[in-house]
């Protein structure tokens, strides 16, 4: 595995870009160059036809990432602090905005800046052992990268409420109970095979089909139910305009299993 980014390894194996993030020693904290990587490493997907499917995870044992860097934090003045959470957030829209589906493999702690992170992705794995929380009240500060919001919307206000205002942490079972995950992984070694297969499911559909669903149900969740029902009608009419929709329709006509290009 090898990188051009100083805080990141990056791998492409049958079609899927396998993003980690590389600060062992801090438990992968998010630092300004942290934000600034992944903003590149993610546009640059964005545009690689090569690229179907994307997985972000955490190198080490111990964390996905432990949150955001409190060393590069702690004398912040509030100019600051806006213009890094400015990046946190031009991150999360890079990830919203890009054709391709974004796995999070949470491998350890997701707390902070790491569980808002993962929440960003289109779906997230995580194993047995991996903690989850939302601890900044205990630094004198509050969520700034949607964890006040996108929590509020998985779960509900009250669940959020006992996140962000105790700040403590719940383990991957609960997590997933509470409908912030999608399926907690048993055996360590099995998290990156497990989000493989899912990527290699993914890599297997139409590229532009899947970029317009992530796109109904992005941008549909926070607009009116008729308002989205109309984007979604535009989305669904959208997808006749590919040579996708054609050879998935012939190849079930045909029985056999259609082969995608995204076109
Ligand atoms: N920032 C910087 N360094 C960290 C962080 C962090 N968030 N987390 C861990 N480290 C460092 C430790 O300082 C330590 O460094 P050193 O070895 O030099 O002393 C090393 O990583 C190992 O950590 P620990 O010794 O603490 O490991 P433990 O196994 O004892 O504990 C924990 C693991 C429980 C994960 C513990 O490290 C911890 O509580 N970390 C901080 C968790 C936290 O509070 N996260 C929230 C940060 S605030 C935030 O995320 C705001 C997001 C806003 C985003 C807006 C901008 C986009």
């Amino acid at each position: 595995m090898s990188s051009i980014y100083e805080t990141l390894l990056y791998e492409v194996k049958d079609r899927v870009g396998i993003i980690t993030i590389n600060r062992p020693k801090q438990l992968n904290a998010l630092n300004s160059q942290v934000y600034r990587d992944l903003y590149c490493i993610l546009k640059q997907i964005e545009r690689d036809d090569q690229v179907s499917a994307v997985i972000i995870t955490g190198s080490g044992e111990k964390a996905f990432i432990a949150g955001a860097d409190i060393t590069e934090m702690k004398n912040m003045t509030a100019n600051e602090a806006r213009s890094f959470a400015i990046l946190g957030k031009k991150v999360g829209i890079a990830i919203k905005e890009m054709p391709q589906p974004v796995i999070a493999a949470v491998n350890g702690f997701a707390l902070g800046g790491g569980l808002e992170l993962a929440l960003s992705c289109d779906l997230i794995l995580a194993v047995e052992k991996a903690k989850f929380g939302l601890p900044e009240i205990n630094l004198g500060i509050i969520p700034g990268n949607g964890g006040t919001q996108r929590v509020t919307r998985l779960t509900n206000i009250i669940i959020a409420k006992e996140l962000i205002l105790f700040g403590g942490r719940i383990n991957a079972q609960r997590a997933c109970e509470l409908g912030l995950i999608n399926k907690v992984v048993t055996s360590e070694e099995g998290l990156l095979a497990e989000a493989m297969e899912w990527a290699g499911k993914l890599v297997q559909k139409s590229v532009i089909a899947l970029s317009l669903a992530k796109s109904a149900i992005n941008n549909g969740i926070d607009a009116s139910l008729e308002t989205a029902l109309s984007y979604e009608l535009q989305c669904f009419a959208q997808c006749f305009a590919s040579r996708d929709q054609e050879e998935g329709m012939t190849a079930f006509l045909e029985r056999r299993i259609p082969v995608f290009k995204g076109q």
